[in-house]
């Protein structure tokens, strides 16, 4: 039987990034993924980096291209009842923001990893665990009609939502919370653009609006839909129509449309599952908690807990120790419901609820009163969003 230290299951950035801090430092991966590279790289998601995730593109030596493309911003805007409101994270933090997208992170961690020589083995089918309450596990998986498997130390279960990893916990050991929200995010990507510097985020009586960016020739647009919406009901059109409506007025005239090169729905959802260690797996990512994207936290959650995973897995093959590991959970998830709490409070801030009661519309309107006239909500709000604490 084949044997590595470390198999990955997983090539989104959790996985990839894992991939390659393990690398620099001297510790042997594999990744397996079920999908092909190009269907990886193909899905849009995330566009807002916290200064932790960029310092581990930095340390994983994948950040060149990060580093000349990627836009600083010092604040973003909230728009409420037609006023702008500006979140000046510099002035309240001292830190920023990086806006570079999920799908060049991935790019660039995939081809670092190519040219490094370590194994990703796309198109893996089948991907099943055992033995992870021994001291090795073994990964079985299907590639091309073949079987294989692989023993190792460690399993890194890295691969989202929908993966194998977390489903192989048993039953009585994972307890899981869920929210569920009555609304999603339908997405638009243009080569148009931004029609502003920095990201703003609507609350609108229409529904929650977002004007993001990948590039300054590049707009990311996100408008609140019904989750029974289809997407084959929304031509560019219709949505340029309704994005324009729930923008300010200064800024309907400098929205630029084009024809969309992606769009989808996205449904959202808060959830987390307890603990993110069994034996000898280690959940990160996606795999073990979801956030609303309106913190734009997910990506960097999974940074966070790769931190912590690569963090362990050194003490456990440099040292000898397994401290690292077994506080792994506990150090992960304490970040984990930070965040969380943050993306949480920023959903049921902005977005308009179906049936909302008028009292909680009432509590919505004080918790934005109260947030744009004080230094301190404002400090709060600016310190969960450039990133709290490693
Ligand atoms: P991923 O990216 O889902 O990658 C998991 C990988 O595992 C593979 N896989 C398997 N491989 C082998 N065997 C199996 N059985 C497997 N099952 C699955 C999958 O094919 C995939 O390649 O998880 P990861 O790496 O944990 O990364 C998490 C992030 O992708 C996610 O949290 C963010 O995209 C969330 N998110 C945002 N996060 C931010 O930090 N900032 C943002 O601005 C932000 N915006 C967003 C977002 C997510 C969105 N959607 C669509 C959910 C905006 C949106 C619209
Ligand atoms: C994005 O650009 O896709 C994005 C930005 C901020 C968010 C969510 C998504 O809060």
């Amino acid at each position: 039987m084949k044997s590595v230290s470390v198999v990955i299951i997983g090539a989104g950035p959790a996985g990839l990034l894992l991939g390659q801090l393990l690398r620099t430092s001297g510790i042997e991966t594999v990744i397996l993924e079920q999908r092909s590279p190009d269907y990886v790289l193909g899905r849009i998601r995330a566009g807002v980096l916290e200064q932790g995730a960029v310092s581990l593109m930095r340390q994983a030596g994948c950040s060149e291209r990060m580093d000349k493309e990627g836009i600083v911003h010092h604040g973003t805007a909230l728009m409420v009842d037609g006023e702008m409101h500006r979140i000046d994270f510099r002035e309240l933090t001292g830190s920023s923001v990086l806006v570079y997208g999920q799908t060049e992170v991935t790019r660039d961690l995939m081809d670092a990893r190519a040219a490094s020589g370590a194994t990703t083995i796309y198109d893996a089918e089948d991907v099943s665990l055992s033995g992870l309450d021994s001291t090795r596990p073994v990964v079985r998986y299907r590639k091309d009609g073949v079987e294989h498997e692989m023993a190792c130390d460690v399993v890194a279960g890295c691969d989202g939502f929908h993966g194998v990893s977390r489903r192989s916990i048993p039953a009585d050991v994972l307890k899981t919370y869920e929210r569920v929200y009555p609304f999603g995010w339908l997405g638009l990507l243009s080569d148009t653009p931004p029609v502003d510097d920095e990201l703003i985020y609507i609350n609108d009586p229409r529904g929650f609006a977002l004007c993001s960016m990948r590039s300054q020739t590049r707009s990311r647009y996100y408008i609140q839909c019904g989750l029974d919406e289809k997407i084959e009901d929304w031509s560019d059109e219709r949505f340029w129509d309704a994005l324009q409506a729930r923008l300010p007025d200064a800024h309907q005239s400098r929205l630029v449309r084009g024809p969309s090169i992606e769009k989808s729905i996205a449904p959202l959802r808060s959830f987390v599952a307890e603990p993110m260690r069994y034996g000898r797996l280690f959940l990160a990512g996606d795999a073990a908690h979801i956030v609303p994207p309106t913190g734009a936290k997910g990506l960097n959650l999974a940074a966070s807990d790769v931190y912590y995973l690569w963090q362990g897995l050194k003490d456990f093959y440099h040292h000898g120790k397994s401290d690292g590991l077994d506080g792994y959970a506990e150090k992960a998830l304490a970040r984990v419901w930070k965040a969380e709490r943050f993306s949480w409070w920023m959903t049921t801030m902005l977005h308009r609820f179906p049936d909302q009661p008028a009292f909680e519309t009432k509590m919505q309107k004080a918790e934005l009163a109260y947030l744009f006239s004080s230094r301190a909500a404002m400090t709060a709000l600016a310190e969960n969003y450039v990133g709290l604490p490693y």
